[in-house]
């Protein structure tokens, strides 16, 4: 077994203790649409933490928010897909997404009565809220959608080689979408303390190592013959291109869909081995509320389904 190997990584790290169940989930969503003949997307959302402790009080985090995969799994909903939903804990959630914060309560009004008071949506807020509770109660009444979840990087890949076996059936009508922010650094194991990190031994010096890539073994062993979309985010333009462009040479997957940090909420270049495509959002259509994942679904769809359809 190599060091550093993915083989080494999971003979290493102990899986999350909430774990088994949800292989068993998994396993009985993915063989219920499989039985069915449906097409099954995973969508991983969010970022991954970097404990610092066993126990753990410090972590190191990235930015991600779950926007994009929250959003993308509504509009994969609306495609006709049975969708997995792997997101890290705490982060944006399909459906629920569009009431985050103070929003929903100012949606609400309230009678006080003493024992009969009444909470009612507000007049002007049941057309934002009806169209998204029928859509929710449509996808949650089908069993259309399976949230699992995640919060350090080992939790996530334990979690993604489950999700990949128990999708591997499902052939090429499984697509997996990896939005998720997963870092590239980790702690190994043996190298955490226990315990929280005390000032008084000093500043910690804290080496990182590289995360095995398992976009690899993903490709070419877990699910070969599924549809396998990978996400870039750089924050120099110039590398985004050719970054997307090598990993498809590497991995020998479909599409990378290519972001810049500070545009990637109206802008993306979806990347595949013949052709590179941009989505733009116009400025109206981001005064709106337009949200671009409903046109990178639409087309990722389209291609799976001629993915699909294809001989072999
Ligand atoms: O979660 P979010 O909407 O804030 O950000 C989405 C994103 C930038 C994490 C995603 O589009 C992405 O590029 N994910 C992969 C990041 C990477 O590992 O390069």
């Amino acid at each position: 077994m190599a060091s550093g190997s993915w083989e080494e990584f999971f003979a290493v790290h102990l899986p999350p203790t909430d774990f088994e169940d949800n292989r068993s989930l998994l396993k009985e969503f993915c063989e219920r649409h499989d039985h069915y003949g449906n097409k099954i997307v995973l969508v991983t959302s969010g970022g991954t933490t970097v404990p610092l402790e066993h126990n753990t009080v410090r972590f190191v985090d990235n930015f991600s928010a779950g926007t994009r995969g929250s959003a993308s799994a509504e509009y994969f909903l609306e495609q006709g897909y049975a969708v997995i939903f792997m997101h890290r804990q705490k982060s944006l959630e399909p459906f629920t997404r569009h009431f985050s914060g103070q929003k929903m309560m100012d949606m609400l009004d309230i009678q006080e009565r003493g024992p009969n008071t009444t909470i009612t949506v507000k007049p002007d807020s049941v057309d934002v809220l009806a169209p998204i509770l029928l859509r929710y109660k449509a996808a949650h009444g089908a069993g259309a959608v399976l949230y699992v979840t995640f919060t350090t990087v080992s939790d996530y890949l334990w979690l993604l080689r489950a999700a990949c076996e128990c999708l591997a059936r499902c052939g090429p009508r499984a697509m997996l979408y990896l939005a998720a922010a997963v870092s590239d650094f980790h702690i190994p194991k043996d190298k955490v303390p226990t315990h929280k990190m005390q000032s008084e031994s000093g500043p910690p010096v804290i080496q990182l190592h590289l995360v095995p890539k398992m976009l690899k073994p993903l490709v070419n062993l877990w699910v070969p013959a599924a549809y396998v979309v990978s996400f870039k985010l750089e924050t120099d333009e110039s590398l985004l291109i050719p970054k997307a462009r090598a990993a498809l040479d590497k991995y020998k997957h479909k599409m990378v869909v290519a972001n810049m940090l500070q545009s990637r909420h109206h802008r993306v270049i979806l990347v595949t081995p013949e052709a590179s495509q941009e989505i733009l959002l116009t400025r109206e259509e981001v005064h709106a509320g337009v949200d671009i994942e409903s046109a990178i679904v639409s087309e990722i769809a389209r291609l799976h389904a001629e993915h699909a359809r294809a001989p072999r």
